[in-house]
């Protein structure tokens, strides 16, 4: 990413929206708990009723918990790979781009209730990524860090191995913009969004999954689409 991307401040009214829900009471979410025990359909994690309620074709919303966006300089970037691994790596863009790059589109789901459909996505599966630092046998989950403080997730490494489970560096053809999360975020498209830490800086192994930001403030570490508390 350039140095010259406008300075664009996070915008709050998403997230005012969200805790405002969270105030209200989950249960008090524009839809509820049973519709979204309807049958799902195959081509989607959302259930039928539920995806009728969604605009169509939906429309990103930018989500941050402390802007200014972290700024992507790919001469100075690194990202870790660290915890409970024999052995460390810390790579650079280039070396994380040199690795197998796999394509996948899948539906992203915001816990708040927008969604965005067939999105184009471009990265690396965990199971690569990981064994370059060679997890040891103790290690359960992974620890996102986010270079946005205090934004953090975990998943755990079965979660991870989700065959549309990735790292990704690429989002509809085009390297993540700054706001997307450049250069890379998790994707875990069964789950909702707030899985999915943008700005990644520090992948920790740990022995146990830990609440992420949002799940510090109520919500479900695991987050299936239709089937956890946000909903
Ligand atoms: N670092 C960071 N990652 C984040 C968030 C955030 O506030 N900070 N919000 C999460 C939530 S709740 C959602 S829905 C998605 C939104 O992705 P977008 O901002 O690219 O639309 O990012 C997720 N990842
Ligand atoms: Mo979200």
């Amino acid at each position: 990413m350039s140095t010259d991307d406008p300075e664009i401040p996070g915008r709050p009214l998403g997230r005012r929206a969200f805790i405002g829900l969270m105030g209200a009471g989950l249960s008090s979410l524009a839809w509820g708990g049973s519709a979204l025990q309807a049958a799902s359909s195959a081509s989607s994690v959302l259930p039928a009723a539920v995806r009728d309620a969604i605009p169509v074709g939906g429309q990103w919303r930018i989500y941050a918990v402390s802007p200014p966006y972290p700024r992507f300089d790919a001469a100075a970037w690194h990202l870790s790979i660290e915890g409970l691994v024999e052995h460390p790596v810390r790579l650079d863009i280039g070396q994380l781009r040199a690795l197998a790059t796999v394509s996948q589109t899948s539906d992203f789901h915001c816990v708040t209730g927008w969604s965005v459909t067939g999105v184009k996505w471009g990265g690396v599966r965990f199971d690569q990524l990981l064994a370059l630092a060679k997890p040891k046998p103790e290690a359960k989950a992974v620890a996102f860090v986010s270079a946005e403080q205090p934004y953090v997730d975990t998943l755990t490494l079965e979660q991870l191995s989700a065959p549309d489970a990735m790292l990704a560096y690429d989002m509809d053809g085009r390297p993540l913009t700054r706001e997307h999360g450049a250069p890379v975020r998790v994707v875990m498209p069964k789950m909702y969004g707030y899985k999915g830490v943008k700005w990644v800086s520090r992948i920790v192994l740990t022995d146990q999954p830990q609440d992420g930001y949002w799940e510090q403030r109520g919500y479900d570490r695991d987050a299936w689409v239709g089937r956890s508390n946000g909903v």
